[in-house]
C-alpha cells in the first residue's frame, strides 16, 4: 500500500511553550553549574542594606542573555541585575530572570539559593523553571501542564486553616520593620508558624511541592517570583494577581498558598 503525502501526518511540532520550557531547563542547569564554579573566591558588593551583589549574579545573567539572544532573537529579557523593564509593556512578552535568587545566602555559603527563569506571555508567567544546584532539584512548569520537580508531579497541600499552618514570610528593607513584625505577629496569633529563609523562589517551590502551606511577602520583585508563582498555581495552589498589578515593573504584595488557605492569608497580609 502506498501512502500519499497527505496520509503521513507531519511530526507534531513542539509548542512554543514546550520549546521555551526545554530551553529554560537546560539553561538553568548551565547557570547553576556556573554559579557553583564562581562561588570560589567570590567578590561581593552591596546594592544597599541587606542587598548584596556578587560577580556570579552578573556572570549568570550575562549567560542567560547571551543564550536567549542566540536561541530566540528578538525576545526581551528583564533581569534583576541588568534591568530591561523599559522595553517591555506590563502586558508584554519577555523573559523575567533572577540569576541567583537568595543571593545573601549564596554569598555566605548558606545552601538555599537557586536560578529562576520565567517566560511571560501577555504579562503573565507561561513557563517557569527553578534550579537548586545545591540539592540538584529542577522545578518546571508550563501554563496548563502541571508543576514538576525532576519529573515528579507536584501537588500543593490541602491545608485550609491558619492554625497549625506553616507560612514563609519573605522580608526585605523595601517595607518597614513595623509592617513586617505586624504580619509576623498576626500569623503567630492565628496559630501559624512562620519562617524566613531568604529565597522567595525556593519558598514558592516549597508551597508547590507540599512542603509548606504558604509564601507571603509585603513587597517582592517580579524576577524573584515569576517562575515560582507558576509552580504554585500549576500545583493546585492559589496566587494573588501579582502580574496583573504591574508585577513586571514595580513588584508588590505576593500571597501564594494552598487553595484553602488563600483567603485567610490574603486578609492577614492586607489587613492594615
Ligand atoms: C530575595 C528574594 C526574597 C527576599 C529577599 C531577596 P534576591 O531575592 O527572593 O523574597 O525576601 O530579601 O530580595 O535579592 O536574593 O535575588
Amino acid at each position: 500500500m502506498t501512502h500519499s503525502t497527505a496520509d503521513r501526518m507531519p511530526a507534531p511540532q513542539p509548542s512554543a511553550l514546550a520549546t521555551r520550557l526545554d530551553f529554560a531547563q537546560a539553561l538553568a542547569r548551565r547557570c547553576g553549574e556556573l554559579a557553583l564554579r564562581e562561588a570560589a573566591g567570590l567578590q561581593i558588593s552591596s546594592k544597599g542594606v541587606h542587598d548584596v551583589l556578587t560577580q556570579a549574579d552578573l556572570a549568570v545573567e550575562r549567560l542567560i542573555r547571551q543564550e536567549v539572544a542566540q536561541a530566540f532573537p528578538g525576545d526581551r529579557v528583564i533581569g534583576e541585575e541588568m534591568g530591561g523593564q523599559e522595553a517591555v509593556e506590563a502586558d508584554g512578552d519577555c523573559w523575567l530572570v533572577d540569576p541567583i535568587d537568595g543571593t545573601a545566602n549564596y554569598a555566605t555559603d548558606i545552601p538555599r539559593w537557586c536560578i529562576s527563569i520565567a517566560w511571560l506571555q501577555a504579562g503573565q508567567p507561561a513557563v517557569g523553571v527553578l534550579f537548586d544546584p545545591v540539592l540538584n532539584r529542577l522545578y518546571s512548569a508550563a501554563a496548563g501542564s502541571g508543576a514538576w520537580q525532576d519529573g515528579r508531579r507536584l501537588t500543593a497541600r490541602t491545608t485550609d486553616r491558619l492554625a497549625g499552618a506553616t507560612v514563609e514570610l519573605g522580608w526585605s528593607t523595601r517595607r518597614t520593620a513595623q509592617q513586617y513584625l505586624g504580619r509576623a505577629a498576626a500569623l503567630l496569633t492565628a496559630g501559624a508558624a512562620f519562617t524566613r529563609r531568604g529565597s522567595g523562589a525556593l519558598g514558592l517551590a516549597d508551597v508547590a511541592a507540599g512542603r509548606c502551606d504558604g509564601y507571603a511577602e509585603l513587597h517582592i520583585n517580579g524576577w524573584d517570583c515569576a517562575a515560582g508563582v507558576l509552580l504554585v498555581s500549576e500545583a493546585g495552589g492559589r496566587v494573588n494577581p501579582f502580574f496583573t498589578n504591574q508585577g513586571i515593573h514595580s513588584g508588590g504584595l505576593l500571597v501564594a498558598s494552598t487553595a484553602g488557605l488563600y483567603d485567610a492569608l490574603l486578609a492577614l497580609m492586607t489587613d492594615q
